[in-house]
Order: C-alpha cells, then sequence, then structure tokens
C-alpha cells in the first residue's frame, strides 16, 4: 500500500474508535461556576532534572514494589528513626506559587525544561464519607504525573486543556498529600512539536481545585440555539454515577420563565430540544447572558448562557442572521509586567481591555487554548473568539499518536467552552506545510469537531504565496481550503519577503467562495525606538507597515475580519537580536511593559472607520 492510503486508513480507523462523546474521562463541565475547594496558593517543589523521583539507576518507574523509599518522590516517605535514608524531602523544599509557571517565578529555571514535582498537603473541612471527590486542574503544561496520598490517580498530556480525576477512593479527612510531576520536555511526536514560536513555560499554570459530588451528578451539558432554528434551544445532559439512568432533569431560564424537562437513558444521557421565545440574542453590541439551571434531585449547575447563532452565507459571516466584520486582534497567554504565563481574571481583564481599546469585537487566541477566564470574560464583553490548538508548524502528521494527542486537545477544548457564545471558530493548525498526510489528518480533526458541535465554524491559519508569474498576485494553494468554512490565512508582505513600498501593488486572488480572514501580518518594533519609516524595528517601520497593509487587505473580496499579529511583545525563545528582540517576538502593538506603540493607534483608527452594516 502507498504510504499516503496507510495513513489515510489509519487515520480513519483511529477516528472511528474514539468515542463521540467526553465522558471517557469525566471531565467536569461547567467547574468554573461550581463551588469548590481551592487549592491554589503555596506548593513545596523538588527540580528533578535525571527524574530520580521518577525512574530507579536502571531507568525503570518505581513502583512501589522495590523498596523504593529512598527516591520515590510521589510517596512522600519521611525517615522513621535517625538511620533510615530517604533522599528527598517535600517540606524542607522551597515553595511556589499555584497557578504559575516556573520559569517566570524562579531566576534559575528562567531556561529550563524538565521535570519538577509539587506538593500540596490539605485536610478537606466537612469531610462526607458518602460524597464523591474529584481534582481537577485548568491546565499543566505539558505532561502532569498526579498521585494521591501516595498511589497514582492518572496522568494526562497536554499543555493548555482542563482535566480532572476522581479521587473519592484514596481522599481521608485530613493530611491528604498531593503529588504531582510536571514534565515540560519537548518532543516531536507532541502537540506542539519541538519548534514553536513561543516561550514553553513549565508548570501547573491553572487554578487546582477540589469538589465534592453526590453519588450521580451532572458531568456534562450542552445548551445551545439550533444550527438550523433560532427558536430552538436543543443539545444534551449527561449524568455520571450509580444511579444516573431514569433521571429527571430539570432545565430551567428563570429570565425567560421556561422550565423543561427530560429524562435520561439508561446511559445516563438526555437530548434536550424545547422552543425558545423572546429571547434577546447574544451579540458583540449586547453580549446578553441568561442565567440557566440544570437540575436534578442530587445536583445543580448554573450557568451564563448566551444565545446566538453564527454562520457564513457566501462570502459572508453572519451572526444572528447579520452579516459581521470581525474586528481583530491575536493574543498570547502572557501576563504584561508580572511576566510569565496569563491565568487569572484581572490577567484576562487587561488583555481583553486593550482589545476592546483598540476597537475590537473580535479576539485570536493563539495558538493554544487559553484559560477559562479569557473566554467567560469574553462571553460577558460581546467580544467573538477564535480558539485553537497547538498542532502548529511541524507535526508528525503519519504518527497516530500524534495525532491522538491533537484531537484529546481538541476535544478537552470544545468540551470546555461548548456552552460560551463567543467561541465562534475552532481552528485546527498554524502555518502547517501541505501534504496528504497533513490534509488527511487535519480533515479528521474537522470530522470530530463538527461530531462535537456543529454550532461553530472550522478554521485554520493556512499560508500564501506569491503566483510563480505575477509575484503581485498572492494565491493560497491548500486543499484544507475546501474542508474549512473560513478561508484564514498568515501573510507577512513587506516583513517576511516583499517590500513595504510594494505592499500597495500586492492583491490578492483568491477562488473560493468562502469568507476571509486575515488571521496574521505585522511587523517587529521596539517599543521607544524611533528612526525613519523605512527603518526596521522602529515604531515608524510598524506604523508604516499597518498603513499600507491595511487598506491593501480591505480590497479582498470577502474579507470578513483580521487578526494583525499581535498585541502584547511576547517571549520567545528564537528571538536573540540585541537590542531590539533580547528573548521578546517583538511584533505586539504593546511592549511587555504596558506601552502602546505608534501602530496601536492606526489600527484603532482603521476599526473606527469600518462601517459595519
Ligand atoms: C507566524 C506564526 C506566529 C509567529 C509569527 C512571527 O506566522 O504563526 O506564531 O510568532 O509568524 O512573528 O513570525
Amino acid at each position: 500500500m502507498k504510504p499516503y492510503f496507510r495513513t489515510l486508513l489509519f487515520l480513519t480507523l483511529c477516528s472511528f474508535i474514539t468515542p463521540s462523546l467526553l465522558s471517557a474521562n469525566d471531565l467536569l463541565q461547567n467547574s468554573y461556576l461550581r463551588k469548590g475547594m481551592s487549592l491554589n496558593g503555596r506548593w513545596h517543589y523538588i527540580v528533578d532534572v535525571y527524574e530520580t523521583g521518577y525512574f530507579n539507576y536502571r531507568m525503570e518507574p518505581h513502583d512501589g514494589s522495590e523498596n523504593p523509599g529512598s527516591s520515590a518522590y510521589f510517596l512522600n516517605k519521611k525517615p522513621k528513626n535517625k538511620t533510615d535514608r530517604v533522599e528527598y524531602d517535600f517540606d524542607t523544599a522551597p515553595t511556589m506559587l499555584v497557578p504559575g509557571d516556573w520559569n517566570s517565578q524562579k531566576e534559575k529555571l528562567f531556561y529550563y525544561e524538565g521535570t519538577v514535582w509539587y506538593k500540596k498537603s490539605f485536610n478537606i473541612e466537612y469531610f462526607n464519607s458518602s460524597k464523591r471527590y474529584y481534582i481537577h486542574f485548568g491546565a499543566v503544561n505539558y505532561r502532569a504525573d498526579v498521585y494521591l496520598n501516595g498511589e497514582k490517580l492518572g496522568v494526562h498530556k497536554g499543555g493548555f486543556t482542563p482535566f480532572n480525576f476522581e479521587m473519592t477512593h484514596l481522599l481521608k479527612e485530613k493530611d491528604n498529600f498531593i503529588i504531582v510531576k510536571v514534565d515540560n520536555k519537548r518532543a516531536a511526536d507532541e502537540v506542539p512539536t519541538l519548534s514553536t514560536d513561543w516561550w514553553n513555560y513549565g508548570g501547573i499554570t491553572r487554578d487546582v481545585t477540589v469538589y465534592e459530588l453526590g453519588n450521580t451528578f451532572i458531568e456534562d451539558y450542552k445548551i445551545q440555539l439550533d444550527k438550523s432554528n433560532n427558536k430552538y434551544v436543543t443539545g444534551y445532559v449527561q449524568l455520571n454515577g450509580s444511579t444516573k439512568a431514569s433521571k429527571r432533569v430539570t432545565i430551567e431560564i428563570p429570565e425567560l420563565k421556561l422550565q423543561k424537562q427530560v429524562t435520561t437513558d439508561t446511559n445516563g444521557y438526555a437530548k434536550v430540544s424545547f422552543p425558545i421565545k423572546k429571547v434577546t440574542y447574544w451579540s458583540d453590541k449586547n453580549p446578553k447572558l441568561y442565567e440557566v439551571k440544570i437540575s436534578t434531585v442530587e445536583d445543580q449547575v448554573v450557568d451564563n448562557i448566551g444565545f446566538r447563532t453564527i454562520e457564513t452565507k457566501g462570502t459572508n459571516i453572519l451572526l444572528n442572521g447579520k452579516k459581521v466584520f470581525l474586528k481583530g486582534i491575536s493574543i498570547h497567554e502572557e501576563n504584561v509586567i508580572r511576566g510569565g504565563r496569563a491565568w487569572s481574571i484581572e490577567d484576562a481583564r487587561v488583555l481583553l481591555g486593550w482589545a476592546k481599546e483598540l476597537g475590537c469585537n473580535y479576539v485570536r487566541l493563539a495558538h493554544y487554548p487559553h484559560n477559562e477566564n479569557m473566554i467567560r470574560l469574553a462571553d460577558q464583553m460581546g467580544i467573538l473568539v477564535w480558539e485553537e490548538i497547538p498542532v502548529y508548524w511541524t507535526i508528525q502528521w503519519t504518527n497516530p499518536e500524534t495525532y491522538k494527542k491533537a484531537e484529546t486537545q481538541l476535544k478537552e477544548l470544545i468540551h470546555r467552552d461548548k456552552n460560551r457564545a463567543s467561541a465562534i471558530i475552532w481552528s485546527m493548525a498554524n502555518e502547517t506545510p501541505t501534504s496528504n498526510e497533513r490534509l488527511v489528518f487535519l480533515t479528521n480533526l474537522a470530522k470530530t469537531a463538527r461530531k462535537l458541535d456543529d454550532t461553530r465554524l472550522i478554521s485554520a491559519a493556512l499560508e500564501d504565496h506569491g503566483r510563480k508569474d505575477n509575484k503581485n498576485i498572492m494565491i493560497v494553494e491548500d486543499e484544507f481550503a475546501q474542508v474549512v468554512d473560513i478561508l484564514s490565512f498568515n501573510q507577512y508582505y513587506g516583513w517576511y519577503g516583499g517590500t513595504v513600498e510594494n505592499i500597495k501593488n500586492i492583491r490578492w486572488e483568491i477562488d473560493i467562495n468562502k469568507p476571509v480572514i486575515i488571521s496574521e501580518f505585522g511587523a517587529g518594533a521596539l517599543q521607544g525606538y524611533h528612526a525613519d519609516k523605512m527603518t526596521r524595528w522602529s515604531e515608524e517601520f510598524q506604523e508604516l507597515l499597518y498603513e499600507e497593509t491595511l487598506p491593501t487587505l480591505a480590497k479582498i473580496p470577502g474579507i470578513s475580519g483580521m487578526t494583525p499579529w499581535t498585541l502584547v511583545d511576547f517571549r520567545s525563545p528564537r528571538r536573540m537580536l540585541i537590542p531590539y528582540q533580547n528573548g521578546w517576538n517583538r511584533k505586539g502593538l504593546i511592549s511587555e511593559t504596558g506601552n502602546k506603540k505608534k501602530a496601536f493607534y492606526t489600527l484603532q483608527k482603521f476599526y473606527k472607520n469600518v462601517k459595519q452594516k
């Protein structure tokens, strides 16, 4: 069999064996608004360059049977008498903050990629042995091996998506200890792979929370407007527990005086479908959210959900049936001033606040799923969102394990955000080189996304290039363009190739009847560095590139939006030029110190003049 067909067959098989629901790991829906006990705060940590706490000297994992007391860190052993040898001690080890990456908290760990062990002790107030308990992580980059009271709870891979483990069987009222081995070593077969243009911040980077749940609880639900009928709400509820079958579930929207009841099947699953009238649709101009209550006799979850439709018609994007132009900006998940990975609601307020100030009604959360505060706040602020998984540049397209890793991250992202009105686009990839294997890989991802959620649009940041016979004519040659709902591509004319003076002479030839979004363009500038307009790295050069590019892009037939690259300068190990870069990608409109560059105002002015029909 030809390699291409072998890959096709394998990946097709993969997509068949994938369960359609996300219940495999009992991932809790809307943990964000459930009451939990936070484990945020100071955790002890041990840096383990050789992974001594995990492997013995023959490089076999410690499994507890070979008297691993001296070095199996997850046991949290203490010497029983003065002759005992235990070669680690979490309680005398230093501490660092969770959430938080280690690179920006400890100077010695700035460039560190590898294993760090974390430990925290905790008690459960009002412990109830008839309840079930889960531990939930917003994200850990990249691999997390999680242990409770010396026993393994599980492993999770993927640095930007949530996961949880049940710990009922191991939990006590007092003196629990949770240990997490975090490993952020990059590897060729992972997602992302070895090379990226962002900092590989390691650590427990998002909230850690313990949830107390009833014997049977509401694990998951989707409550959205029907794609083809905006007078209907459709979705499902999924229960988890031993009495999940034939259960009554009530769905209530008090403000609309709506109350509906459904009954679960033997798998604890119930379809939801009911008419919804006199609803105020969620939009960028009026981000109306309704309180939605889902209850059983044992459990209740409250969510704030916006109802809207998003679709394409020819070259237009329609929000609630009306054409919308997406005035956007790309954002990396970094905190300004403090430095490091952003994670808090305050961090989100700063980033999305700047986006609003620019005049945006849309953001691209690049290049991986951002923390949940971003999407929750976008829901409240009326900002439409492109969400993305880190299928970036070179991925092992023919490796079925790599495919699974990408698909898992996509599923976890959709699982988390499928009830968010602001999330309108799932992006499958960024700037990936065309090949048959990659086409199959991405097409299968798109199928999975559509199967899990048919109410949003699919895209990917593709690439353009000059036509051979006329370099002023730009084209996108990529078969994945046939699969997506929106044609998006990154273009860097005037920065990577082409000259800034010639921008006005270029045009795009697009022979596809789909909306077009420019997912990136930009130029690097060191804030505060002023020179004439033709001097690279100056604010003036960046300003000129924006002045030339914006009107040129506006002429693209079907142009429906853009997300210039990028809101704020971000750390990148690829950007070492001194004095301009100094470890930062300088394509931000705002510096890492929070100061605006000239081009910020150029874009702001352009967005002010965009006429929304
Ligand atoms: C791109 C990438 C983005 C980079 C950017 C750049 O096309 O998608 O991740 O950071 O270019 O600055 O070169």
